[in-house]
């Protein structure tokens, strides 16, 4: 059952109990990621829409010291709320699978332009989620670009990747600027059904087109400051079921 209550993206102030952040700055250019986070209990998974027989996500280094999509290759970035920060490795979903010298490391990682989907599946319920866009650009931050999060595959909410640059979406953030060779932070997101957050474990992003991830960042346990804002919100407008929107602090 989809939840009626309020949709809030939470604060965040420094690093809660129970957060943790993949960056995935420790493996290697080409490594494919799967199960190298399943000691922080989590578990990725690539579905590949351009090229279904390449589900692999693999390790693309911005720095530039291999592969050959500059599009993914920074600082400086040409757009975004991120448009000088360092991002070193970044997750891409494979456009090839060539590893000509078996060294198991993918040899000219690109990203995949058919798009696809990246899974997040999470041992622990997960109450906060965000994360790093590399080179979405706007033609691909259409209706279906977005990242969906589910509760042992119950729906539990969804943002597609317009509304976060739509004033009139509760998830507007005007930060946020996407386009070609664009890097941007998207706060951590929260759902709530009236006052009660809700956890979930499973977390989809689904790219139309090229592009990659960074930073993902996970909580497993509600934020404070993200009750205390519903709390507000029931204040202010008088009610749980009004979706609000607040200027945070990035965490990263
Ligand atoms: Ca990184
Ligand atoms: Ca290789
Ligand atoms: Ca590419
Ligand atoms: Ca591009």
């Amino acid at each position: 059952m989809v939840p009626t209550g309020c949709v809030v993206m939470a604060l965040f102030i420094g690093a809660p109990a129970g957060a943790d952040l993949i960056d995935f700055d420790s493996l290697q250019v080409g490594e494919i990621v799967a199960e190298q986070f399943a000691g922080m209990g989590v578990h990725i998974e690539v579905i590949n829409d351009g090229h279904p027989s390449i589900d692999l996500g693999i390790i693309f280094d911005s720095f530039g010291s291999s592969g050959h999509d500059s599009d993914l290759e920074g600082p400086p970035w040409s757009s975004g709320n991120a448009s000088s920060d360092v991002f070193a490795n970044l997750l891409i979903i494979a456009e090839n699978d060539v590893d000509a010298n078996n060294d198991g490391l993918i040899d000219d990682p690109d990203d995949e332009a058919g798009g696809g989907s990246i899974i997040f599946r999470f041992d622990i319920p997960v109450f906060e989620f965000g994360f790093s866009l590399i080179d979405i650009e706007t033609s691909e931050s259409g209706p279906t670009a977005s990242v969906m999060f589910f509760n042992d595959e119950v729906f539990v909410g969804m943002v597609d990747f317009s509304d976060l640059v739509d004033s009139g979406s509760a998830f507007f953030d005007p930060t946020i600027v996407f386009g070609n060779h664009s890097a941007n932070h998207i706060q951590p997101m929260s759902f709530f059904n009236g006052i009660d957050p809700l956890e979930f474990n499973e977390v989809r992003f689904v790219l139309q087109g090229s592009g990659a991830i960074d930073n993902i960042f996970f909580a497993s346990v509600p934020s404070p400051g993200a009750t205390a804002l519903v709390l507000l919100g029931l204040i202010i407008g008088g009610g749980g079921r009004r979706r609000r929107h607040v200027a945070q602090t990035n965490p990263y």
